[in-house]
């Protein structure tokens, strides 16, 4: 019995591997914003399912969403030293931002993208991803369930980090 409840106590106390989940411009209207591209999920949902799916898989989560590019950067630099990984959909900062694909690659850290609408069946100018340059993976295409996956995805890579 004694024996039983110290391994809870060890278990209980272990520390879950911290996913940061960082959502760019436009994405804190998600539900409003061309529901026909975007869904009708809000990111309110879409926290909600990322909690979820890492809580499935034995990992915490910051998930935060700012319109901000400095912010943006300054959020992946604290992931350093602070986080397993990052799952990131930069939004309109896809195709523009070389300081969010530097700060990435600063951090070294498993990186993943995250995109709602397939950007390669949009307009020319979405196609092309500077974060792709800094990611481990890419999934695009998929809706809101993107972020699930991507939980999922991360959850390997952080195991095989810990190996
Ligand atoms: C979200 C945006 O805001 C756009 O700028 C990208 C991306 C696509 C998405 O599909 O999640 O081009």
């Amino acid at each position: 019995m004694l024996a039983r409840s110290a391994l809870f106590l060890a278990e209980s106390s272990v520390t879950p591997p911290l996913i940061v989940v960082l959502n760019g411009p436009n994405l804190n209207m998600l539900g409003v914003r061309e529901p026909e591209k975007y869904g009708t999920a809000t990111l309110d949902d879409v926290e909600a399912l990322c909690a979820e799916t890492a809580e499935a898989f034995g990992l915490a989560i910051d998930f935060r969403q700012t319109n901000s590019e400095g912010e943006l950067v300054t959020w992946v630099q604290e992931c350093r030293g602070r986080a397993a990984g990052i799952i990131i959909n930069p939004a309109g900062y896809t195709t523009t931002s070389i300081a969010v694909m530097d700060a990435l690659l600063a951090v070294d850290l498993p990186v993943i993208e995250v995109h709602i609408t397939n950007i390669h069946r949009r307009e020319e100018f979405r196609h092309h991803s500077y974060i792709s340059k800094a990611a481990t993976g890419v999934i695009c295409g998929l809706g809101v369930a993107g972020y699930a996956l991507a939980m999922r995805a991360m959850a390997d890579l952080v195991e095989q980090d810990e190996e």
